[in-house]
């Protein structure tokens, strides 16, 4: 990869090419990753964990991690030290994080699906109970993409549905800490800390060892050997998604500072080479201007060889005929995260039917929803928004389902429930409905 702008190339389409379709249907061509030998490999690692428990996870941990720790107590981290880390932040840092759990907290309070109930004429109840989870475990990566407001996102709705009991893990490569990911946990309300990660972790969590609790879901981020092992274990525990990379589009109408626009495609081009930003607009002047803004600001970015290489690889810059277009290529590419930076985004919002999290207005820069506007930034990636929501309050909760039937009302039913039994040849259960009819 080549660090010089004048061979950086931004792919250009238009809606009137005629070989558009094709064109995008190459650039959003995602393979979620999937390998039959890092299969093999986190399969051999669950059953390790499963058949050793604790030793196997203070094993891998060493070997993986390079650490070199005797007993499962070195790779625990006390409530205490988790309060440490809260306090040791500098105060902006601290106030920060304070803020956002308190926006994300105050979001996810909104979202509580509550309980419901009804009585039918024949004063039958029926209805349906929320209930939270026991325990939620959640992955939190190390090293580069141990992002602190991944760890509030994906706590915080977990504390707000209920679930008894937080269990997070964390890898600490060479034994690194990342004090922000640990006061982000303290701010969250997570319970109990592991500094374990990898497939032995997902495991772990999974399946339960002698120190590590067994947990209901698993959720958070991780490496092709996370996703993998989360893939392998569901089923034992729910899981929250496997997550592609990270995708924005943004749709102008021309009038937004084009400098804005390309800082806002940067933010998730950073993120790692295989991100995907994406520009769409019905001014073709202005689409020229934000890659001229682009180029001039690239060079100086901290982590411009990943946005370099990020936007070559799977960015677009797309001029449509007008806003009827833009809708259907939204709906089309059903985004993980959709700026409309626009004068009347309002107007826009009857027609968008797929989109992870939608950002309305110039103001409303993705970055701001990342953090700390106060939604969830955990968001369904590569096209998934057709049929999956953000990560919240409703993922850590079930239902179920009440019915208590009156006298009058299970001799109604009674009836009608024996004639399907017996045309599906159930003759217990004709019979159980059967005792219930009144006068029979
Ligand atoms: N944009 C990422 C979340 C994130 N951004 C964390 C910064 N830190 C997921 O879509
Ligand atoms: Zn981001």
């Amino acid at each position: 990869m080549s660090d010089t702008v004048a061979d950086f190339k931004m792919a250009r389409l238009s809606t009137r090419d005629a070989d558009f379709d094709a064109l995008i249907e190459a650039l959003l061509d995602w393979e979620g990753v999937s390998d039959a030998e890092v299969q093999r490999r986190v399969e051999e690692i669950i059953s390790e964990v499963r058949t050793h428990g604790d030793a196997a996870l203070i094993e891998l941990s060493n070997r993986f991690d390079r650490l070199m720790v005797g007993s499962m107590a070195e790779l625990t981290l006390s409530a205490d030290r988790l309060r440490q880390a809260y306090d040791g932040l500098p105060t902006e840092q601290r106030d920060a994080l304070a803020h956002a759990a308190e926006r994300i907290r105050l979001y996810h309070e909104h979202q509580k699906p509550e309980s419901w109930r009804y009585t039918d004429a024949d004063g039958t109840l029926l209805g349906q109970q929320v209930t939270a989870l026991d325990r939620a475990g959640i992955y939190v990566p190390g090293g580069k993409a141990a992002y602190p407001s991944s760890v509030l996102m994906n706590a915080i709705p977990a504390h707000v549905a209920g679930v008894r009991e937080i269990v997070m893990v964390v890898p600490t490569p060479d034994g690194i800490l990342n004090e922000l990911v640990l006061a982000a946990a303290h701010l969250a309300g997570v319970d109990h800390v592991f500094t374990i990660g990898g497939a032995q972790a997902v495991a772990a969590l999974a399946y339960g060892t002698e120190t590590v609790p067994r947990v209901d879901k698993i959720v958070g981020p991780g490496n092709i050997y996370v996703a993998t092992a989360k893939r392998a274990v569901f089923g034992q525990v729910g899981i929250d998604m496997i997550a592609g990379p990270s995708e924005i589009l943004v749709v102008s109408d021309g009038a937004t500072d084009p400098e804005w626009l390309a800082m806002d495609l940067f933010s998730q081009a950073e993120h790692d080479e295989d991100a995907q930003a994406i520009l769409v607009s019905w001014d073709a002047e202005h689409i020229r201007a934000v890659e001229a803004a682009i180029q001039r600001l690239l060079p100086g970015m901290e982590r411009a060889p990943i946005i370099r290489a990020s936007l070559a690889a799977r960015g677009a810059l797309i001029a449509c005929r007008d806003r009827a277009e833009a809708v259907d290529l939204i709906n089309r590419i059903a985004p993980e995260h959709l700026e409309l930076s626009m004068a009347d985004p309002e107007s826009l919002l009857p027609e968008i039917r797929h989109a992870g999290a939608i950002f309305m207005g110039r103001y409303t820069a993705e970055a701001l929803g990342d953090y700390c506007a106060g939604p969830n930034h955990v968001l369904p990636t590569s096209g998934t928004a057709r049929f999956s929501s953000p990560l919240g309050v409703y993922d850590f909760q079930k239902r179920s389902s009440l019915i208590q039937c009156s006298a009058e009302g299970a001799s109604r039913l009674g009836r009608t429930a024996s004639i399907l039994a017996r045309g599906e040849s159930l003759t217990a259960h004709a019979r159980s409905a059967e005792n219930r009819i009144l006068g029979k």
